[in-house]
């Protein structure tokens, strides 16, 4: 028979392993309503785009078309309401999750798709707050991180390289360049040997995890992955004037012929582990069981 001690301790067992998978989500959008101008977190949120043309919805997804086959296209979504950026304390991850299939996939050889998780809460940042802009614009004070892919039918070497905005700031291109004034490199280029590509028509799951590990410090992991056999994956860390603030996510697909003809949004996620109140709920549920335990001593 079980105790009454065991069976407190995996109750707490049971909650620690729930609060450590619990996320508290930020934006969980499937464009269910077959439009992206609604800002009604966190089930949905309105998506910019500099060319309007370039963004679409329909219900159940979200259709993307660079410039073909030239021309840049910046989409940008907010998953915090303005002025409230969520801020990591250490410990804590903010995940941006990206649902997608692309069509008519680039051979290119360059880097022709950025992903940013950015604050535009920063002071002199400012939100976009309609269609139509500069893809080498918007930028101004706007901090973070970015995943610079290289998107083709077959992966060069290391195909993925992370950045950070360059604490100047100088720059108003939010993702136009990652030149020096723009962007720093964060670690060293990776994701693996050169082979296996993206394949037009497949869905993958792009993940930018940015976890707190210090008080200046964080780590930063993007992959992307099929779900099955592909799996492109790179970890580095930024152990100096690391940034802890998010509001934002921007894509930024080079012309087809660097990324591809069309980029299918399934679903976009942003959460945050872990949530506040399990934390709270934890030390609640903590406290409690020390109070059970003292009545038992008593009695
Ligand atoms: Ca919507
Ligand atoms: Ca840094």
């Amino acid at each position: 028979m079980k105790t009454f001690a065991s069976t407190t301790l995996a109750c707490l067992a049971a909650m620690l392993a729930a609060n450590h998978t619990h996320a508290a989500s930020l934006l969980n959008d499937t464009w269910t309503d077959g439009s992206r101008n609604e800002q009604n977190l966190p089930n949905e949120s309105a998506w910019y785009a500099s060319t309007a043309s370039s963004l679409t919805a329909s219900a159940g997804s979200m259709l993307g078309q660079p410039g073909s086959p030239t021309g840049s296209r910046v989409w940008l979504t907010y998953f915090t309401d303005a002025g409230s950026p969520t801020t990591l304390g250490i410990g804590n991850s903010i995940s941006a999750t990206w649902v997608f299939t692309p069509t008519t996939v680039s051979t290119a050889t360059g880097r022709g798709v950025r992903l940013g998780l950015f604050n535009f809460g920063e002071t002199g940042a400012a939100r976009q707050t309609a269609d139509t802009f500069s893809t080498s614009g918007i930028g101004q004070n706007v901090t973070g991180y970015i995943v610079n892919m290289n998107f083709a039918q077959s992966a060069i070497n290391t195909p993925i390289q992370i950045l950070q905005r360059d604490p100047a700031l100088a720059a108003a291109n939010l993702m136009g360049t990652t030149g020096s004034g723009a962007y720093n490199q964060i670690g060293s280029n990776g994701g693996g040997v050169a082979g296996d590509g993206f394949v037009s028509g497949t869905q993958y799951t792009f993940q930018f995890l940015i976890a707190r590990t210090g008080v200046d410090e964080v780590e930063l992991t993007a992959s992307f992955t099929d779900g099955n056999t592909f799996n492109r994956s790179l970890t580095v860390t930024d152990t100096s004037g690391a940034n802890f603030s998010f509001d934002a996510f921007a894509l930024r697909p080079d012309g087809a012929q660097n990324s591809a003809e069309s980029f299918t949004f399934h679903q976009f996620q942003v959460a945050v582990v872990p949530e506040p109140s399990s934390v709270m709920l934890l030390l609640g549920g903590l406290g409690l069981a020390g109070v059970i335990h003292r009545l038992r001593r008593k009695a």
